[in-house]
């Protein structure tokens, strides 16, 4: 059709007038404003709200439907007859993303931020009671992401099954039920075969399986966080029992690092009550016993807390419980263990990982710790907070 016979069309009839720019606005409404799966994958959300990255770079994007449709990404930027600073990006959905990192954030109001979690779990043993236990937790799914990483063993293959049998229970459900996203790592690293728990506390097995541990740790670490995580929850696959608020608890103290404290149920073979007792003495403060054994060491030695034949006096979490004291009191720690721990994603990210090898003479989460406040975080911990370890009978 010429320009002429458009004009002619639109003087004879005015109605075509009045409907052609109408139409052109819900058009353009819809793609802009248009709340349902967008044309580009952004699911849930407009496009008008979308930032995108070359927004930095002050030039014009104009998002053509039919392109997006059979994008093809390219590199070359081709500049537009209508917009000389038009850059032509062709992003097909889920190609590129950007973060701006300096908006994610962690703090102490997480689930209504609605801030992303991270539960990292390494996995031996696969216990009913864990798994129930994190299902009854009431931080939003959607915002929860798991992680676990199995050992290659024989209990590792047995956790396996059980973790997949569970998994695919819930992801396949309800979809309001479903965690955002779920990982399982087989472990690259060494592993140790189940060892009783009298045989894996010895001494002289804790150098080389704490070692492991610390590189199974940071394996699931390294390949689970995200550029959307704002917090991860390190949680041993043995913690059966935490309050259903645990995220919204501990995220709610705004610290950088923060351990639960971790108890044992037991019943008492005399009276036959059941009675609770300390269990993880990773968490503990610094003493100046301690750091005079660190210092007269030699430079691969690593000194292990909770041992008689280490007597460090180094101020220990797991007995500072008071069960009259206030769920939320805290206290500042040196070393933490991986039971139940809280840390910002923005400390792993920075580098604070878990290491392998004596650092300022300490390994895996303890080594971590001082990590972290080599990097200038702070590390504290809850000692009237208590979430449960099971009860092995070995
Ligand atoms: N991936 C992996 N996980 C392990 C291995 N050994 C233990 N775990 C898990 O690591 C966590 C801590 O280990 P655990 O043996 O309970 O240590 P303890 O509670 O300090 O005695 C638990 O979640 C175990 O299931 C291993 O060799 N590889
Ligand atoms: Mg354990």
């Amino acid at each position: 059709m010429t320009l002429a016979m458009w004009s002619y069309r639109l003087r004879k009839t005015p109605m075509f007038a009045l409907v052609l720019p109408i139409g052109l606005l819900v058009v353009l409404f819809w793609v802009f404003f248009s709340k349902e799966e967008s044309l580009l994958g952004l699911e849930g959300s407009s496009i008008a709200t979308h930032k995108w990255a070359h927004e930095n770079e002050k030039t014009f994007y104009f998002p053509y439907a039919r392109k997006f449709k059979n994008a093809k990404y390219s590199y070359k930027k081709k500049s537009n007859w209508l917009f000389s600073d038009t850059v032509e990006d062709n992003i097909p959905a889920g190609h590129i993303t950007h973060f701006d990192l300096n908006k994610l954030e962690s703090t102490a109001n997480a689930a209504v931020n609605k801030e992303q979690v991270l539960i990292l779990t390494p996995m031996q043993t696969f216990h009913e009671e864990y798994w129930s236990n994190l299902l009854q937790m009431t931080y939003p799914r959607e915002l929860v992401e798991l992680g676990f990483i199995i050992p290659r063993t024989k209990s590792g293959d047995n956790a396996l099954r059980k973790l997949e049998t569970a998994v695919k229970q819930v992801q396949v459900g309800k979809k309001e039920q479903r965690f955002a996203k779920i990982t399982i790592l087989r472990q690259d690293s060494q592993s140790f075969d189940s060892l009783l728990e009298k045989e894996r506390h010895a001494l002289k097995v804790q150098k080389e399986r704490r070692a492991a541990m610390a590189l199974a740790r940071n394996e699931l670490l390294f390949s689970t966080i995200g550029p959307h995580t704002a917090w991860i929850l390190w949680m041993d696959a043995d913690i059966i029992e935490t309050p259903p608020t645990v995220i919204q608890d501990m995220t709610a103290h705004d610290k950088a690092i923060l351990a639960a404290n971790v108890y044992q149920r037991y019943e008492d073979d005399k009276t036959g009550t059941k009675q609770i007792r300390a269990y993880d003495f990773n968490n503990w403060a610094e003493s100046d016993i301690a750091l005079q054994m660190a210092a007269n060491m030699a430079d691969d030695e690593v000194i292990f807390e909770g041992y008689s034949d280490i007597a460090t006096y180094r101020p220990l979490m797991a007995y500072q419980y008071d069960a009259n004291g206030a769920a939320n009191t805290e206290t500042k720690l040196d070393g933490v263990g991986g039971g139940c721990t809280l840390v910002k994603a923005e400390v792993h990210r920075d580098g604070a990982m878990f290491p392998s090898f004596p650092f300022y003479h300490l390994i895996e989460t303890e080594g971590f710790a001082k990590m972290a406040k080599r990097l200038g975080y702070e590390v504290f911990g809850l000692p009237n907070y208590l979430v449960y370890h099971i009860e092995e009978h070995n």
